[in-house]
């Protein structure tokens, strides 16, 4: 088997967001795309030879063509071993699982997340460092510069690898396995929790509803709720992963998943209702009668996990990222422990977790996880939930009840405008910022600013420091309100607006989010001139 050496240019554009490169599939279908970027990141690395590279992702439109291109200049590049997910699938957290357990270098992640797919829907590609995390801001900056100045690349001469068969092939001076996807997270799930105990509640009459989303969590899913925790067969919904999410946008949030909202609503609920992503490290919590939200979930897992065998020797730390609520703080403050703020960006939990500093991360973007891997991963945090369900044996809202009792609620909701015209929305920050200096003792609706800043951030570990990460207005009573553009989106901008209130009172909890926070709102869309800037009437994505 021979090596090429293809000649090529840089391609403008290949700079990665907040999670890896994502972009449209037609974009990464235009030659020299993929390859461009891949051997990017190959030459951004030091020390790959002969190291073994993960590959792995959620199953959606392209990624089986991607795959073959990547395991052939992995292998051209110098790789050793290259372990494949059988089909090409790896759940995100199960990618981290696989990267960590077999002591690789480090993986490539095929997966634009929540983002729809499809001929014309999304793709993406992350890197992966040997912690299994995403690769730090240092990494994604070198492979950036690279794409400016690349030249060539290289690949192996040689058919398309068989996908779909366990076991071994040679390909050129390399070994190319393709695994289980499940095997080796399901063992990694026997040593956090009990499963006995969630097996035995299930029996007893515990019911759960979790849907896949036609995405990369179904055989996982199925694997551990179903085949071993003894759910009965149809728990799992939207089991089997396709290319196009069955036409569905695989966001598990209460706009994208409404109709499990509204059977959680329902007089035939079960206990538990939840949802994973398309790459499935996102999730979704609803108890009967009452949704969870991430940033509660977050805190409710902190101040229950040890009850899960994984976590009974207690916590080290809480991480969240800046627009996730205060609620995990409390936590934090009530266990005498740290908590820790970083950007938004799941990147940004990895040195705290390698640290020890942290043991559980979260993030309002339905992100919850903890030291067992370096990805946020939805199944985790549903078993974490049942298996606190079997302990405690109480409703999920009887929980969820006793926790504001004990720390207060925070009031939360994030609003987003969709595509909107980035120079609008980027002149929208800029005029956040120059009213940063001004801001502060102003009162706005009767409220009084304490602090104004766009949000800035140095990593106690290794000193590196990121800034410009989300502009925050803090008012004297704890309220807040944070504006970010995503860093995830495919076209145009994404204005996010985050809304926190603090309540310490048990007589208004479990009130309405968007009715308590209405005075917030109102000044969130004057002070930034939402209507004005972007042309937008109301928000289209509320959760
Ligand atoms: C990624 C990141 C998360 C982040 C989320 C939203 O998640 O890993 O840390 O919170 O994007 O980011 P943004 O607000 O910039 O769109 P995922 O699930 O998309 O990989």
């Amino acid at each position: 088997m021979s090596i090429r050496t293809v000649e090529t240019a840089p391609i403008a554009g290949q700079n990665p967001g907040t999670s890896g490169l994502r972009k449209k599939v037609p974009v990464f279908q235009a030659p020299h795309y993929v390859e461009n970027f891949v051997q990017s990141i190959f030459d951004s690395l030091e020390g790959a030879k002969g190291q073994t590279l993960v590959v792995g992702g959620d199953g959606r439109y392209f990624n089986r063509e991607a795959i073959q291109t990547i395991v052939k200049m992995a292998a051209a590049n110098g790789f050793g071993r290259i372990l494949v997910g059988q089909g090409g699938l790896l759940s995100t957290p199960a990618a981290s699982c696989v990267i960590r357990a077999r002591k690789a270098y480090g993986g490539i992640v095929l997966s634009a997340s929540h983002n729809p797919g499809g001929p014309d829907g999304d793709f993406g590609i992350k890197f992966n460092v040997a912690n299994g995390g995403p690769a730090p801001e240092k990494i994604t900056q070198a492979i950036y510069a690279r794409t400016l100045t690349i030249d060539g690349y290289l690949i192996t001469e040689a058919p398309d690898l068989d996908l779909d068969r366990l076991g071994a092939v040679t390909l050129g001076d390399a070994t190319v396995e393709i695994i289980d996807p499940v095997a080796d997270y399901k063992a990694l799930m026997h040593t956090l929790f009990d499963f006995a105990a969630i097996r035995a509640a299930i029996a007893g009459g515990l019911t759960l509803r979790f849907d896949a989303m036609h995405a990369v969590t179904g055989p996982y899913a199925k694997a551990i709720l179903e085949d071993e925790l003894g759910a009965p067969a149809g728990s799992v919904v939207n089991a089997i992963p396709l290319p196009d999410f069955g036409g569905h946008h695989p966001d598990p949030n209460l706009v994208h998943s409404k109709h499990l909202y509204d059977l959680m609503m329902g007089p035939d609920a079960p206990d538990l209702g939840a949802a994973s992503d398309g790459d499935g490290d996102r999730n979704l919590i609803i108890g009967r009668g009452l949704f969870v939200t991430p940033s509660d979930s977050l805190a409710l897992l902190a101040a229950n996990a040890h009850l899960a065998p994984g976590y009974k020797s207690g916590l080290r730390g809480i991480a969240r990222s800046m627009p996730t609520s205060a609620a995990a703080d409390r936590v934090a403050a009530r266990l005498g422990i740290p908590a820790y703020e970083t950007p938004t960006g799941w990147k940004f939990f990895g040195n705290l977790l390698d640290a020890g500093l942290a043991t559980i991360c979260g993030e309002e973007s339905a992100g919850t996880g903890s030291n067992h891997v370096r990805e946020k991963d939805g199944l985790w945090a549903v078993l974490l939930w049942l298996n606190i369900l079997a302990v405690r044996k109480q409703s999920v809202r009887d929980i969820v009840h006793e926790h504001w009792r004990i720390h207060g609620q925070n009031y939360y909701s994030r609003h987003d405008y969709e595509e909107v015209d980035s120079e609008a929305a980027n002149g929208l920050i800029a005029h956040l910022r120059d009213q940063l200096a001004a801001l502060p003792g102003q009162t706005l609706d009767g409220l009084v600013v304490k602090t104004a800043d766009d949000f800035a951030y140095t990593d106690p570990v290794d000193g590196s420091f990121s800034s410009k990460q989300g502009i925050r207005v803090i008012f004297e009573d704890g309220s807040r309100i944070v504006y970010r553009l995503s860093g995830t989106g495919t076209s145009g901008a994404t204005l996010r607006v985050y809304l926190e209130r603090f309540e310490p009172d048990p007589a208004r909890h479990g009130a309405d989010a968007q009715q308590v926070l209405a005075p917030l709102i109102a000044i969130a869309n004057r002070v930034a001139g939402i209507k004005e800037r972007t042309g937008r009437e109301k928000p289209d994505v509320i959760t």
